[in-house]
């Protein structure tokens, strides 16, 4: 089989495996196709915890064609018996003569044994098609199952001369339509979206994922799961009255160990979920959070706050990437800034490694990730 052709059924696994993209989590993002003398006879994807495996649904559909067929996977197909048992052992059955894998599974139950139990049955496995492409499908499990925390996504919409908001807090709205609509995408395909008190005293967000918006930028229309909106407060001076909680479904409020009294009873008594953690200088302990986050199966953390929560973010190193909007606007110089990073020494400044970028309307949407160095840490 000619590479060439391996790329383009990979790249169609990866297509199908976004199909799960809002709704996947906290398992992998994974498509499946079989082919039969250049011929897609079987497709599937994961569409969530507790269904079936992409490996499943294309088999079924191949049904006995599958017999000496090759079979593509963004992801290694697993060796263990989940919730469901090994897609391995369904790929054997069906008599499948090869697997193209685009990315081992760095579960600890999964890590190369299944590519090793197809191999040991004399099928032929390739590794690392497209691997890049379909690393970037899976970053936050890939991270969570290596490290046990999230994949840290800080999005921040500012001006051109790099203001957040006005020095009143004011900041609806800095960037357009579509930069917004822009913005529900990473929502919808994060397990959490955060915020701090600062944001929500200013506005009256809810961080719920905007459908309609989102129907704009992704029209596909596949599930959405809800992200788990995390309040971070941690003087408590969000009022449990705020729309944020007009839905208590999906929230969750971090505030500091040694917060007590009325506004911790008032939170209590309506039953919102309330995580404590240690303080870590002027913030509370963001690594801290972070594991939580990852023992709850979160993949993807999305931060959307002000430029305190972001800065602590940075300073505590933990940020794996910015998604920054630019809007061709001044705010003037009594704006807030982007992060909050007092900092005074060239050589301490962070490097941001730019990744992509694009134009949303009339706005830029710069993807980077910060290049953190010893030096840069305050
Ligand atoms: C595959 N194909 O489509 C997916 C895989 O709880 P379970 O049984 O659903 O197992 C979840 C684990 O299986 C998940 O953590 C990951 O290692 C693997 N996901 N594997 O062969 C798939 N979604
Ligand atoms: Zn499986």
């Amino acid at each position: 089989m000619m590479a060439g052709q391996d790329e383009h059924w990979m790249q169609r696994a990866i297509r199908l495996a976004e199909r799960g993209l809002f709704s996947a989590a906290p398992n992998p993002r994974v498509g499946c196709t079989i082919v039969k003398s250049g011929v897609e006879i079987g497709s599937g994807w994961h569409p969530g915890t507790g269904e079936p495996h992409a490996e499943v649904f294309a088999l079924r559909e191949a049904g006995k064609a599958a017999r000496g067929a090759t079979a593509y996977v963004n992801l290694e197909p697993c060796s263990h018996f989940g919730r469901t048992p090994p897609c391995a052992d369904a790929l054997l059955e069906a008599g499948v003569a090869r697997v193209v894998v685009g990315h081992i599974d760095p579960n600890p139950q999964v890590a190369g044994q299944g590519i090793e139990r197809l191999r040991a049955a004399g099928v032929a496995v390739t590794v690392g098609v497209l691997e890049e492409a379909c690393d970037a499908l899976n970053k936050g499990f890939f991270k969570r199952m290596q490290q046990g925390v999230p994949w840290v996504r800080v999005k921040i919409a500012h001006s051109l001369d790099g203001r957040t908001a006005m020095a009143s807090g004011e900041s609806q709205w800095i960037t357009g339509e579509e930069a917004r609509a822009d913005v529900q995408y990473w929502r919808a395909r994060s397990c959490a979206v955060l915020t701090g008190a600062d944001t929500l005293l200013h506005d009256q967000a809810r961080l719920k994922v905007r459908r309609d918006l989102l129907v704009r930028r992704w029209p596909e229309h596949p599930p959405v799961e809800n992200p788990l909106r995390i309040l971070i407060d941690s003087q408590l001076r969000v009022s449990p009255d705020h729309p944020f909680f007009s839905d208590l479904s999906d929230v969750m409020v971090c505030t500091s160990a040694d917060q007590e009294g009325d506004a911790l009873a008032a939170l209590h008594h309506r039953g919102i979920p309330v995580l404590c953690l240690p303080r870590r200088g002027d913030h509370l302990d963001l690594n801290e959070l972070l594991q939580a986050l990852g023992e709850r199966g979160i993949n993807e953390l999305m931060v959307e706050s002000g430029p305190r929560l972001s800065g602590a973010f940075i300073q505590q190193q933990l940020v794996d990437e910015l998604v920054l909007y630019c809007a061709p606007r001044w705010l003037g110089s009594k704006g807030l800034p982007v992060v909050d990073l007092p900092l005074t020494r060239m050589a301490k400044s962070v490097l941001l490694d730019v990744q992509d970028q694009r134009q949303f309307g009339a706005d830029w949407r710069i993807i980077a990730v910060p290049e953190y160095t010893t030096e840069s840490a305050l």
